[in-house]
């Protein structure tokens, strides 16, 4: 299967979200922690029994921890989505008691940031809805395949929580295969004629890590130094754990970075396999790079 991709994306601040609930390893430059919750308990989200790893907050914020204060849902107004069509998809957030939540902060120049992979991870979307009112934001895009799909929403809103709340829908149509995620031993990629090289400063689970990558002209080889802000960074990495458990979404050490490199600090919150996007921009073109490691 071909990868699909495609690519908007925003985001402005150091930070990361971590899908996952409960850890007690917090980066000490962060102080921003975010809500994290599933919507769906009986993934692998959320209270389960995947003890020691989990939220690590980047940034400059100041965001508070208050797990399962905000809610969402996902609808398709058109009923079930069916692959290769245009479908609306439809976010409604709420808090506990169900009230809309309505005062959204923008962080990474939009309000809400939408990501969605299909079940092997090969497809990878990150898109912005557009904020209805009412704690309701909508968009249309359209699913390649059947089979299932994870959205995760990620937004901030004016009492400092950010949310990173996610669910599985189901798209009717054609499966296509699944494949199973395979580390790459060379981590150099070529993206619309520019070569993205990517290194790890380490790829042992629960340690501080730097992604590091270096862009070049793909046929010169000559290093680029003219990246362009990407919704206000230099990049924007998001990075999902084989079983999507774990998601992080990560900004640049240096957000002004115009390359050769672009370096990312995170943590791969346990063992095992995981997808990395990139998304940069250069020369207008927005280039999303995935890699696939392990952490060991
Ligand atoms: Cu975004």
């Amino acid at each position: 299967m071909s990868e699909h991709q495609s690519m908007n994306h925003g985001s402005n601040q150091h930070h990361q979200h971590d899908h996952h609930q409960h850890d007690h390893h917090q980066h000490d430059h962060q102080q921003h922690v975010h809500q994290q919750h599933d919507t769906h308990q009986h993934d692998l989200h959320g209270h389960d029994t995947h003890g020691n790893h989990g939220h690590h907050h980047g940034g400059h914020g100041h965001h508070q921890n208050m797990p399962g204060l905000y809610k969402v849902r996902f609808e398709f107004p058109q009923g079930i989505p069916n692959a290769n069509e245009e479908t609306e998809i439809m976010i409604v957030t709420t808090d506990r008691a169900g009230n809309p939540v309505s005062r959204f902060k923008v962080t990474h120049e939009k309000l809400i940031h939408l990501i969605i992979v299909n079940h092997d991870l090969s497809f990878f979307n990150h898109i912005h809805p557009e904020y209805e009112g009412n704690g309701v934001f909508k968009v249309k895009t359209v699913f390649p395949d059947g089979g299932k799909y994870k959205l995760f929403v990620d937004f901030v809103t004016e009492d400092d929580v950010a949310s990173n709340l996610s669910e599985w829908v189901e798209v009717s149509g054609t499966l296509a295969g699944h494949h199973k995620l395979e580390p790459e031993s060379k981590l150099v990629k070529e993206v619309d004629g520019r070569e993205f090289e990517l290194s790890l400063s380490t790829d042992r689970a629960q340690s501080d890590t730097v992604l590091t990558y270096t862009v070049r002209d793909a046929h010169s080889k000559k290093e680029i130094v003219d990246l362009e802000q990407y919704l206000g960074a230099a990049g924007h990495v998001v990075v999902l754990s084989a079983d999507t458990k774990h998601y992080l979404h990560v900004h640049p050490v240096d957000e002004s970075s115009k390359g050769p490199t672009a370096a990312f600090a995170t943590s791969f919150p346990e063992k095992g396999i995981y997808k990395i996007w990139g998304q940069f921009q250069h020369r207008g073109d927005v280039l999303t790079v995935p890699f696939v490691v392990e952490a060991k």
